[in-house]
């Protein structure tokens, strides 16, 4: 029997901050929609720039949760935050509405993984502000019903996501594969768009699983894909980790093109840096690409090849900013 909700009497407030992330080798496929219980795993990568913090403030004198989005208010996604903070709520046994004001360091939903770092960071400002005493596997799978990808945001690094098995998504949650200090990889996002994208990560997956003809083979490939990388990982060797998953993310775009109507979330500024990219690999520069649901192309490298990249990424028409990123920390407590 489920005990009554605690009321609270006092205020109670947290601040955390969490890293976006790109997945290496993708998910894109629910097996369950309301659980948000992913299709296949994932391997990602968690930045140290590219970061949402967080404040939330559980107030017994609020009538409603509020967001504030970058200082404004955003009722557009108070519902989905709202959701998530009832279920929040519900397991940590208290009861107050909350104010939730949280601050990203770029475009909001423009295929930069916002939803990953903004779920990671409110579900570790909500567990420090209720004193839930969640531990990282269970901050993962609350992070992941908010959004898939932040199940991996609350880990640094080199981050696994697994599909998991079972009805409750207790085993659906992301575990740490290899630190930052294992292999410090860098990133450069070519950004050529500031504009939210046109169909939403949940919508596109849901209508390529739903009319896809090849969305089985996708499922029934993505174990090879993923052994391969934690095999390119384990050893640093660069080139098989560049061919993996520069091919995961070719093929979660082709499979998104073959849904009906087809999702292209490509913009011709990214099929040029992809050339571009692969061409200063054929020249011997340690480089790869990665693109998620928007335009921004993902540019991973050695250290040594950053500068190079940088520069061939901003030489290409239509690119706005190179943002560059180390690999950064898990979500953690910040002060207030
Ligand atoms: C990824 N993406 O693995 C893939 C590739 C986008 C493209 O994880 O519906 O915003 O909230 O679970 O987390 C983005 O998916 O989707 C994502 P929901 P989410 O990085």
């Amino acid at each position: 029997m489920s005990k009554a909700p605690i009321e609270l009497d006092a205020p109670r407030c947290a601040s955390a901050r969490a890293g976006a992330n790109f997945a290496l080798i993708k998910y894109w496929g629910k097996r369950d929609l309301a659980l948000n219980l992913p299709d296949v795993g994932s391997i990602s990568l968690t930045l140290e720039r590219l970061c949402t913090e967080t404040t939330v403030s559980f107030d017994p004198a609020l009538d409603a949760d509020e967001l504030l989005l970058d200082g404004r208010p955003d009722p557009a996604r108070t519902p989905r935050i709202s959701a998530f903070l009832d279920l929040l709520r519900a397991r940590a046994g208290m009861r107050a509405f909350a104010r939730v004001e949280t601050a990203n360091d770029f475009p909001t939903a423009a295929g930069l993984a916002s939803s990953a770092s903004g779920f990671a960071a409110l579900t570790v400002a909500v567990n420090a502000a209720l004193a839930a005493g969640w531990d990282a596997r269970t901050l993962s799978e609350l992070a992941r019903i908010g959004s898939g990808s932040a199940a991996r945001s609350i880990f640094g690094g080199f981050v696994e996501m697994h599909r998991g098995e079972r009805d409750d998504g207790r085993d659906s949650v992301a575990e740490p594969l290899a630190g930052v200090g294992h292999w410090p990889l860098q990133v450069a996002v070519a950004i050529s768009t500031r504009a939210e994208k046109a169909v939403g990560s949940t919508e596109g997956m849901q209508r390529t699983a739903d009319t896809s003809p090849f969305y089985r083979a996708w499922v029934e490939h993505q174990p090879a894909d993923l052994a391969e990388a934690r095999a390119a990982i384990a050893d640093k060797d660069f080139e098989r980790l560049a061919e993996v998953a520069e091919g995961s993310a070719l093929a979660m775009h082709g499979l998104a093109m073959s849904a009906r109507p087809g999702l292209l979330y490509f913009n011709a500024t990214t099929m040029e840096c992809l050339h571009r990219i692969r061409a200063l690999r054929a020249d011997g520069v340690p480089v790869f690409f990665t693109v998620d649901a928007g335009p921004q192309v993902k540019a991973i490298c050695e250290p040594v090849a950053l500068p190079t990249v940088r520069d061939a990424l901003a030489d290409v028409p239509g690119v706005l900013d190179v943002v560059e990123s180390g690999l950064g920390p898990g979500a953690e407590v910040i002060d207030s």
